[in-house]
């Protein structure tokens, strides 16, 4: 039982995240979610097609939540009806770029799970090394490489992380768009990108998808017991792949450009939970 190795401070992040989780059921009038989704860079126009929003708010009227850093991130979090499936969508997240400590980039992923989730979806907007991934092609996480250096968990806590991206999740994926390709995620700090020779070392170990999310927030649901699916929408090509710099406009655009793709996906991952 992993909550047996709980220090303090896992209890003082969890014990805040129980008081979002209050207050949560208290303004949405929802005692119970089943599936929360994060919804990353060039994902926010796909929360339309999950459902009926029943609820809408700034994350900041939930205690211990920051105000969004990053144009794009709309900072806002809905209840939403999927045809009985209660959905928890945070239509931005806290970065560990922004400097605001660990407990502060997973207190969402703390907060869903104190809400009754027992799955979570981890999407994110992303860098892809396969050049076959044209702008707009979404991928399914396989694993990924913490490459930020720092853990999001307190105290000799050892959590298990094989299979971290739900197999199961994975496959149901894959009856619904059977041309859906895997990669390898990996989290750099940000919040510059990379450097071409840096991505020259992504390849060289492995990785397939570079960003700046995900994998510490995997990493505490699963500590927390949670079913996880990660889908990465590739909005650009990695750092020195095209000859072109990278940009966060073209970031948005390929984000609203394959919104309504994401929708209906995430739409029916849902459903089919
Ligand atoms: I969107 O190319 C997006 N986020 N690290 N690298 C990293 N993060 C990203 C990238 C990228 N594109």
């Amino acid at each position: 039982m992993t909550h047996s190795l709980s220090n303090e401070t896992t209890q003082a992040a969890n014990d805040a995240a129980k008081r979002a989780a209050a207050t949560l059921r208290a303004i949405t009038n929802v005692q119970q979610h089943d599936v929360a989704v994060v919804l990353g860079s060039g994902w926010v126009p796909a929360a339309e097609l999950l459902g009926i929003t029943t609820a809408e708010f700034p994350v900041t009227d939930l205690p211990g939540f920051a105000p969004p850093a990053v144009e794009g991130h709309a900072g806002r979090f809905r209840s939403i009806d999927a045809d009985g499936t209660r959905v928890l969508a945070f239509l931005g997240r806290t970065h560990l770029y922004e400097e605001l400590g660990v407990d502060a980039v997973t207190h969402a992923v703390r907060t869903a799970h104190f809400a009754g989730c027992q799955t979570i979806i981890l999407t994110n907007g992303c860098g892809g090394l396969d050049p076959h991934w044209r702008p707009g092609t979404p991928v399914l996480i396989k694993d990924h490489i913490n490459l930020t250096g720092i853990s999001p968990l307190h105290g000799a806590h050892f959590v298990d992380l094989t299979n971290l991206y739900s197999e199961r999740l994975r496959e149901m994926c894959k009856e619904i768009e059977p041309s859906l390709p895997e990669g390898i995620y990996c989290q750099f700090r940000g919040p510059m990108y990379e450097t071409p020779a840096e991505i020259g070392m992504v390849r060289a170990i492995g990785g397939t998808l570079v960003g700046m999310s995900t994998a510490l927030e995997a990493i505490v649901a699963r500590s927390l017991g949670m079913q996880i699916l990660g889908i990465s929408l590739v909005t650009n090509a990695a750092a020195g792949m095209t000859g072109e710099p990278l940009n966060h406009e073209e970031v948005l655009a390929a984000g609203q450009a394959a919104a309504t793709r994401m929708g209906e996906l995430l739409g029916k991952v849902v459903r089919a939970l």
